[in-house]
């Protein structure tokens, strides 16, 4: 008897999907083809999200996250393009936006699923903060959700994070990243020597202005000659090694 329910629940569902492995979605360095970027504040890069095993695909609703600490994301372009060919995909309608949290949001759809197995979706710009060397990830997740080619169905998709290292350019006195010698560095410089900041490894380099004994008021002092205008020329910062 309850074979005979499951047998009858069964014949009455859709037909089963023709997808059997989840959508990949993958972020590369668009140059490269790899999983991973190197990036300056002079020398940005460009990552591209791309959906493999997308074909039956209806639309899409990607949520990327990345440090903003670290990195900046300074444009994404919609392509929506076949991946190598560059062909039309169908797909009509693209959002996106930049917020400063570090969170790119993506909405893509097409009136009919895509035909095709491979999509690149958009081309996210990335540069790196002034003085902030590390590596951050760009990642998938959040609300993200892929639609299949029946109205309310969703399908698995599979997204590995790619690697963004930020090569630093050393700004001598910028205590507060924004790649610029203030007022404001100064300050930080003074509460540093007082112990009210605690200095990072950046920091350490760039508010040490006569390169000895740490960050004090001689360092203050050269930064705000420089900032009036007393000093002028090449300003070099950080410990001298021994
Ligand atoms: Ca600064
Ligand atoms: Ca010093």
């Amino acid at each position: 008897m309850v074979a005979a329910v499951v047998f009858a629940m069964q014949g009455d569902s859709r037909p089963l999907h023709a997808q059997t492995a989840p959508v990949e979605i993958r972020i590369t360095d668009s140059a490269t083809g790899l999983a991973s970027i190197v990036v300056t504040p002079a020398t940005p890069g460009v990552l591209r999200l791309s959906a493999n095993n997308a074909s039956d695909v209806l639309g899409m609703y990607l949520e990327i996250f990345y440090d903003s600490s670290h990195v900046e994301v300074t444009k994404v372009t919609g392509i929506m393009r076949e991946c190598g060919t560059g062909a039309h995909t169908g797909f009509s309608a693209l959002g996106n936006d930049i917020p400063e949290n570090g969170q790119i949001k993506i909405a893509a759809a097409g009136t009919e699923p895509l035909v095709i197995e491979c999509v690149d979706i958009v081309d996210i710009t990335v540069t790196a903060k002034p003085n902030r060397a590390g590596s951050a990830e760009i990642r998938i997740g959040g609300d993200t959700e892929i639609l299949g080619p029946t109205v309310g169905e969703t399908l698995d998709y599979e997204a590995e994070p790619a690697a963004i290292t930020t090569n630093p350019s050393i700004v001598c006195g910028d205590m507060d990243g924004d790649g610029r010698l203030t007022v404001i560095d100064v300050v930080a410089m003074l509460q540093t020597s007082v112990g009210l900041i605690q200095p990072d490894a950046f920091q350490t380099v760039t508010g040490d202005l006569d390169r000895e004994s740490g960050i004090g008021v001689a360092d203050a002092l050269i930064g705000l000659q420089r900032i009036v205008g007393v000093s002028t020329g090449p300003l070099s910062c950080g410990p001298i090694q021994p």
